[in-house]
């Protein structure tokens, strides 16, 4: 098995391939591909020039929602994150689309994208931008408070991908110097503590505090 992660350690997606083939203890090498300044060859693995892609062998797959089913699929021996009956299945699927679809676009590519990324990139951080998507994001918060209902974990009373994909975009809200509010939204900051306790998760924020260290 050769399993190679095309990415660049701060993305919340690339995080989220990188979680899920640590949870499966599933062995990868990653190989450093920069967003915004991806070279030609890349096209040819992820069409839209976007990380993450994920080599297997000669299989080359691009999204980290396609990546994450496909690991599912692929390596039915390892530990499950996308499984369950029926309607657990769609909704985790459904929680890992409003993670990288409606939390995404506020948490990293506006807040995280403006407070910490802009600089190195030559670019002044629209502040303005960013408290408009904290504004939008109360509403998100309170619709998530409310879908934990008490549980530990999203979906079925299990950690899953839907888990996954939603810590993994508060990951850069927090390298945005913002945090989720313990006393407004009491059981998804301890959901996102909960999740980040995990040994996958530790591993990967102490290998990107070097990177972040660098751009901020
Ligand atoms: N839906 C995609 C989103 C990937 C994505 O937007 N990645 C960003 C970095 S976080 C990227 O590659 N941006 C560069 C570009 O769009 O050219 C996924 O889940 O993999």
């Amino acid at each position: 098995m050769s399993l190679v992660v095309y990415g660049a350690a701060l993305s919340p997606f690339v995080r989220k391939v990188r979680a899920c083939l640590l949870e499966k203890q599933l062995e990868y090498t990653s190989e450093l591909i920069l967003p915004f300044n991806q070279p030609d060859w890349y096209y040819a693995i992820s069409p839209l020039g976007r990380i993450p892609a994920l080599r297997d062998g000669e299989l080359n797959i691009c999204d980290s929602a396609v990546i994450c089913a496909y690991l599912e699929d692929q390596y039915p021996d390892t530990p499950k994150l996308l499984a369950g009956t029926a309607a657990e299945v769609a909704r985790i699927r459904w929680l890992e689309k409003y993670a990288d679809y409606e939390l995404a676009p506020l948490t990293t590519f506006t807040v995280f994208f403006n407070r910490t990324l802009a600089a190195s990139l030559g670019q002044a951080c629209d502040e303005a931008a960013v408290q408009i998507a904290l504004q939008k994001l109360v509403a998100h918060f309170d619709y998530l408070e409310q879908q934990l209902d008490g549980q530990e974990y999203f979906v079925g009373q299990r950690f899953t991908l839907a888990d996954i994909a939603i810590v993994t975009q508060w990951v850069n809200f927090s390298y945005g110097q913002e945090h989720i509010d313990t006393a407004r939204w009491p059981e998804l900051a301890a959901h996102q503590q909960r999740v980040l306790a995990r040994d996958s998760m530790q591993t990967l924020l102490a290998d990107e505090a070097q990177m972040l260290a660098r751009i901020s």
